[in-house]
């Protein structure tokens, strides 16, 4: 029995109006930590490498808010915005930069390998695109249970020149999975510019060639960006398998902190900085009749106190102990805790 069509906004006025203001929430929060973040890098509070999602805010944003809960996502590395917008507490988030004992993976890793299987998020491995045929296996299990879930993968159009992204999109296509595949294209892979990444104008054109439907979207255009994701993310749910999406975007910083872009123009890049996404939705909301500047002042203050909060809790938690180390290496598994009760039965007995 198909699923009912959901519409991208809530019907009623009022509820209509705090989604259109969640959705600004979210991107200016993701903006502002973001930024935070590169402060405390340049500190030395900040654990490894830190990978700017500016100006590429409306796509995490507007592909996670149609989301439900049961959805499984598999973010790369820049990419914390999944994170923000799938609840996970800021403070957890910001402890887990830190290498914090109370951030996702208790202070063993830093953000790029740090997942939150409770938010169902799947932490990304260094190996670009490796984590697409994980994605793919974790729709693949929604099929078998029929469950109504659907798996979304995040890469960047360098990550989709390796093997294992064309592996998962065949399977994806064979099987019919019920997955997005999300490419956000930023137009460098690093200092690798796309016209030396690949031979097509669209690598949306791919989808063609794995036997499901590919689309180029404006990805710095929250709404063109949501549109589009709930109207495939519904048909995905709905039994109709994979859907590409191909966001064209660009990265307002360097590929990390520590790269100054220098062999990007600043042409391009001023091009792309009017068509920073915030001011974009800005002025959505302006003409839905939003008065702006109240709504502006309200969401700094908001954010800033969630920043705020946030760095106040990751600074004050500790550091892990060295023996946690050896904790939480495996997942609990029934064979295990039987074994253990079988122990402690005999310990019992003498
Ligand atoms: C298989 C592999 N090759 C190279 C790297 C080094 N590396 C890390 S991020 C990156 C750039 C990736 O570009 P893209 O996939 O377009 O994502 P973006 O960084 O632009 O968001 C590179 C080359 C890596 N981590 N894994």
């Amino acid at each position: 029995m198909p699923e009912r069509e959901v519409p991208t906004f809530p019907a009623d006025g009022g509820a209509r109006i705090e989604y259109e203001l969640q959705l600004y929430y979210w991107i200016r929060l993701i903006r502002a930590f973001e930024e935070r973040v590169s402060h405390l890098h340049r500190q030395n509070k900040i654990l490894g490498g830190v990978y700017s999602g500016a100006g590429q805010e409306a796509i995490v944003t507007g592909v996670c808010a149609p989301l439900r809960e049961g959805d499984f996502l598999a973010p790369l590395h820049r990419d914390l915005g999944v994170f923000l917008v799938r609840g996970v507490e800021p403070g957890r988030l910001m402890a887990q930069l830190m290498g914090k004992e109370t951030g996702l993976s208790r202070g063993k890793d830093n953000f790029l390998h740090g997942g939150e299987l409770s938010r169902g998020i799947f932490g990304p491995t260094s190996m670009l695109g490796s984590s697409l045929p994980v994605c793919v296996g974790a729709a693949l299990k929604f099929k078998m249970k029929r469950d109504p879930n659907v798996a979304v993968a995040f890469f960047g159009e360098g990550a989709a020149s390796r093997g294992d992204v064309h592996e998962a999109m065949n399977f994806a296509g064979v099987h019919k999975l019920p997955v997005l595949f999300v490419c956000e294209n930023n137009r460098f892979a690093f200092s690798t510019p796309i016209e030396k990444q690949m031979a097509v104008e669209d690598l949306a054109v791919r989808a063609t060639g794995y036997g499901f439907s590919g689309y180029v979207c404006a990805g710095n255009d929250l709404l063109a960006v949501l549109n589009l994701t709930q109207r495939l993310v519904n048909r995905i749910r709905n039994g109709g398998g994979p859907e590409l999406i191909e966001f064209k975007t660009y990265r307002f910083r360097g590929h990390s902190e520590h790269d100054p872009a220098t062999y990007r123009d600043q042409d391009e890049l001023i091009e792309w900085e009017s068509r920073d996404p915030i001011p974009l939705y800005e002025l959505y909301l302006e003409k839905r009749g939003h008065d702006l500047a109240r709504v502006r002042e309200q969401v700094d203050a908001r954010v800033r106190n969630t920043i705020q909060e946030a760095v106040d809790y990751a600074e004050h938690s500790p550091f892990p102990e060295p023996h946690e180390a050896l904790e939480d290496l495996y997942a609990p598994s029934a064979q295990t805790d039987a074994a253990e009760e079988r122990r402690a039965a005999r310990g019992a007995r003498g």
